[in-house]
């Protein structure tokens, strides 16, 4: 038998779903797909997962406030009364409590189809019904996206457009990529990957003689073929390291004082701050050692070499997922504009080259597929990750970014499209904050950790049982997604759910606007096509795409280097800054006040790292870094993710020596902890980690043990992170500034729970697979 072909696209890549008696058996690769990515093979096995939701199901114990402990029983329903159920708590929430007792923020990735984007649908739904508390900004970038502004007024070269490659190849002799260029990492995009091509960038950048330094904790956060030069930092201190160069660049005289004149303001000021006229302390390379714990001399080579020979700088997005994160990417702009060459081609300043796919890849500046959202009635949001913060204290102030604000008293959660108990930081404390609302609802796909935390679950379909359009600006390939099978148990999409309750509750049609499934695909290529001919660009028909399942954009015909037309003329192209200039001093920032983000970029030493007092106890700074072999959480039960693990848990990689000091070998279960928690994890001894440093991949599924106190055994570190914002500046979430220790486990092994459905009282005799 021949199998059914059904193009389709995961926010890992674009592949042909092969379909046999109405299963998924296999993805096969886009063809125009370089480099696929393994995770692919994982999707047949999660769609038809024993894992998956397949009924609508209410938590026991809800109605009766009994705690939510992820272990509970819950009985399913029949979808209408799952549907009256969910319309009369949204109504008596609103009603009682107002928008601002709802929150609807519920961040995460979803799916990389941009019709069934639940995520966008949940707010839509929440935002005509009346508004709800929404979630501002990403885990990703969170630092980043409200620094930047004032010191170059965009966050654009985090999350949009970069000198790109082509650029780079001709022109760059010297690449300083601070956390490195991972194509790990660059597997996935947001919306999907059509072709992965870092890998090819990377090998042509060997190929033309482009020196790579990784500054990274870890040796493989550049690939063995690059032959980089690996520079050890300890984590969270790049910042010191950055100022230590810069202080070399001006006691040498190397720095570009014209540039600094006349692109930069405050530049004096810094300079005063480096040789220690304001604190006493000189910024020396010397001084840097002390901190970062990378030789002076490594320090002063890599400044005179990247002012004498064309350089680039990019930082990866993890060095500002850390408390103060916004210091090392406002060091880093501040370290660019001395060497002079912002602007110019293969110089200057990135980030994120290996983070996400499509960072430097050329593409025309269109948008990507996407549907617009309404108002938020409500305009209350949230910095995102301030979520157990919000929980716990109703009415509490915090500052953000000059203001200050106060939390809502929020009553009802409901998350479609995220998973918060793997994605938030101290997941002990959110237990806890995730306590104190009334109600929370959830749509999944999957039996996830938060599903589990949940009074009333609604089964989401998967992106291969639905009709979709993905893509994002950040690969040059719209795809169209065939619902490939039918939706596996009484699973529903996002969208009809949705629409079965705004029905529900009287705004039905202003919900749908009249509009099915293949109408919103069509809408949404529709409005595509209309940008891309406003830029001359013609894209074929929908029917055509549609047939075809994808269409390619045209390459660009000129290569993009950043701030170009800035650096040619500052005057007529000035930065949507106060001074119009790049601010290496900020008076805004400044005026805030705020000791945790000074004037201009500073060291200033997290709660947590390796040189803090008290590190005796806790001596290794954990990373948690992008998982290979998943997208965070999903398809962690899957077998790409599975076979990873070591002695059943997820892996925490560690030095020889610091092993040795511990009596590890490779394999060994160990518990890694500190004072919020503890985990089970796998040794994998590991020459390419710097001492002092363990790094566990994020995206194990939260599995609390009921003995052994509050150990989790899956391996899932957020147990262990430090739930503060990076600073009362952009309040980003700092996942990174974490010290632990880590012992070998001994005593009786808990079973893993999470791999195998909560326990059910059915209501008819259910027919599961
Ligand atoms: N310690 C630490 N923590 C981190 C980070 C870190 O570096 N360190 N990184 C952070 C970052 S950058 C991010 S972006 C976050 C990611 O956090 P999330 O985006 O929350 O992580 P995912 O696992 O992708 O969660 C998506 C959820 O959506 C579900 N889903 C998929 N498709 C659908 C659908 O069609 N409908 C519905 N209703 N649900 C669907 C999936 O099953 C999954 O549970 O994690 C953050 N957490
Ligand atoms: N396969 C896969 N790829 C992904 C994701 C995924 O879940 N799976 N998630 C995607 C998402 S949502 C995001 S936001 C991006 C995130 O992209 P990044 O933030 O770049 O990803 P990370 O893997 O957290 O970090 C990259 C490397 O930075 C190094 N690093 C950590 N701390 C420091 C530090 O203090 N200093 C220095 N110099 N280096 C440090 C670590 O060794 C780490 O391997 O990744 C995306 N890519
Ligand atoms: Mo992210």
């Amino acid at each position: 038998m021949t199998p059914e072909r059904y193009p389709s696209l995961a926010h890992w890549g674009a592949f042909t779903a092969l379909v046999e008696n109405g299963k998924v058996v296999r993805c096969e690769a886009f063809d125009r797909d370089p480099a696929p990515s393994p995770l692919l093979a994982s999707i047949p096995a999660m769609v038809h997962s024993p894992l998956r939701v397949e009924r609508p199901a209410v938590r026991d114990g809800w109605r009766e406030g009994k705690p939510r402990t992820g272990h509970d029983a819950f009985h399913e329903v029949s979808w209408d009364e799952a549907l009256d159920l969910v319309a009369s708590e949204i109504a008596r929430v609103r009603e009682k409590h107002g928008p601002t007792g709802i929150f609807g923020g519920s961040y995460g990735w979803s799916s990389a189809g941009r019709v069934h984007h639940a995520r966008t649908l949940v707010r839509r739904f929440l935002f005509l019904g009346g508004g709800c508390v929404d979630q501002l900004s990403n885990y990703s970038f969170g630092a980043a996206q409200f620094l930047l502004p004032h010191v170059i007024g965009t966050f654009q070269p985090v999350a949009g457009r970069v000198t790109d490659w082509p650029s780079l190849l001709k022109h760059t002799r010297t690449i300083v990529a601070f956390g490195g260029l991972a194509p790990k990492n660059a597997q996935v995009g947001s919306g999907g990957v059509g072709a992965h091509v870092l890998e090819q960038w990377l090998r042509r950048a060997r190929a033309a003689g482009i020196r790579i330094v990784n500054v990274s904790p870890l040796k493989s956060d550049v690939p063995d073929f690059c032959d980089a030069e690996w520079v050890p930092v300890r984590p969270n201190t790049d910042t010191a390291s950055m100022l230590g160069m810069a202080h070399t660049l001006l006691t040498e005289g190397l720095h570009d004082q014209d540039f600094v004149t006349s692109h930069c303001s405050g530049f004096d000021t810094f300079a005063d701050y480096l040789i220690g006229r304001a604190d006493g302390v000189e910024k020396s390379a010397g001084w840097a050692e002390s901190i970062c714990g990378v030789p002076a001399e490594t320090i002063r080579d890599l400044a005179r070499r990247s002012a004498a020979a064309p350089t680039y700088l990019t930082a990866a997005w993890s060095l500002q997922r850390a408390e103060h994160g916004e210091q090392p990417f406002w060091a880093l702009i501040a370290l660019a504009a001395m060497l002079g060459g912002i602007g110019r081609p293969g110089e200057g300043f990135g980030f994120g080259h290996g983070s996400m796919h499509g960072t430097g890849v050329p593409r025309v500046p269109l948008p990507g597929p996407d549907t617009p959202l309404p108002k938020n009635p409500a305009s209350c949001t949230i910095p995102v990750a301030r979520i157990a913060d919000m929980l716990l204290d109703p009415g509490g102030a915090y500052d953000f970014n000059g203001k200050t604000y106060t939390y809502p008293d929020v009553r009802l959660v409901y998350w479609a499209g995220g998973n918060p108990f793997h994605h938030h930081q101290d997941l002990s404390r959110l237990e806890r904050a995730w306590q104190k609302p009334e109600t929370v609802i959830v749509h999944e796909p999957w039996w996830t950790p938060t599903a589990r935390r949940a009074d009333i679950v609604l089964p989401a379909t998967t992106a291969l049982e639905r009709n979709d359009v993905g893509g994002s600006s950040r690969d040059p390939y719209v795809f169209a997604m065939h619902r490939a099978i039918a939706p596996v148990g009484e699973a529903r999409n996002d969208r009809d759910i949705f629409a079965g309750l705004a029905d529900r509750l009287g705004y039905g049609d202003a919900y749908t606007e009249g509009l099915d499934e293949m109408d919103c695909c069509r809408l949404v290529y529709e409005r595509l096509r209309e940008a891309a001919a406003a830029r001359a660009v013609e894209l074929p028909a929908f029917q055509q795409f549609w047939a075809e399942g994808f269409v390619a954009l045209p390459k660009p015909d000129e290569d993009f280097v950043l701030f170009e037309a800035f650096r040619r003329d500052p005057e007529k192209h000035r930065l949507a800054t106060p001074s119009g200039k790049i601010e290496i001093v900020s008076a805004t920032v400044a005026g805030f006040g705020y000791d945790d983000a000074p004037a201009h970029p500073a060291w200033l030493p997290p709660q947590e790292w390796l040189g803090a007092a008290g590190a005796e106890r806790f001596p290794l700074h954990l990373i948690t870094h992008q998982p290979a072999r998943r997208l965070h959480s999903q398809a962690d039960p899957g077998p790409v993710s599975q076979a990873g693990k070591v002695a059943g848990r997820e892996p925490v990689r560690l030095s020889p020596r610091d092993a040795a000091a511990r009596n590890l070998s490779d394999g060994d279960l160990v518990r890694v902890f500190n004072d919020r928690g503890a985990c089970l994890a796998g040794v994998v001894i590991d020459s390419g980690v710097r001492e002092g440093v363990a790094v566990i991949a994020t995206g194990a599924w939260f599995d609390r043990a009921e003995q052994n106190g509050a150990l989790e055994v899956s391996g899932n570190p957020n147990v262990l992170t430090r739930d503060v914002g990076t600073s009362r500046l952009a309040q980003g979430s700092s996942a990174q500034s974490t010290l632990v220790e880590v012992e070998r486990f001994v005593g009786r092994l808990p079973a893993s729970r999470v791999l195998a459905p909560p326990a059910f009282a059915r209501t008819e005799a259910p027919a599961r697979a």
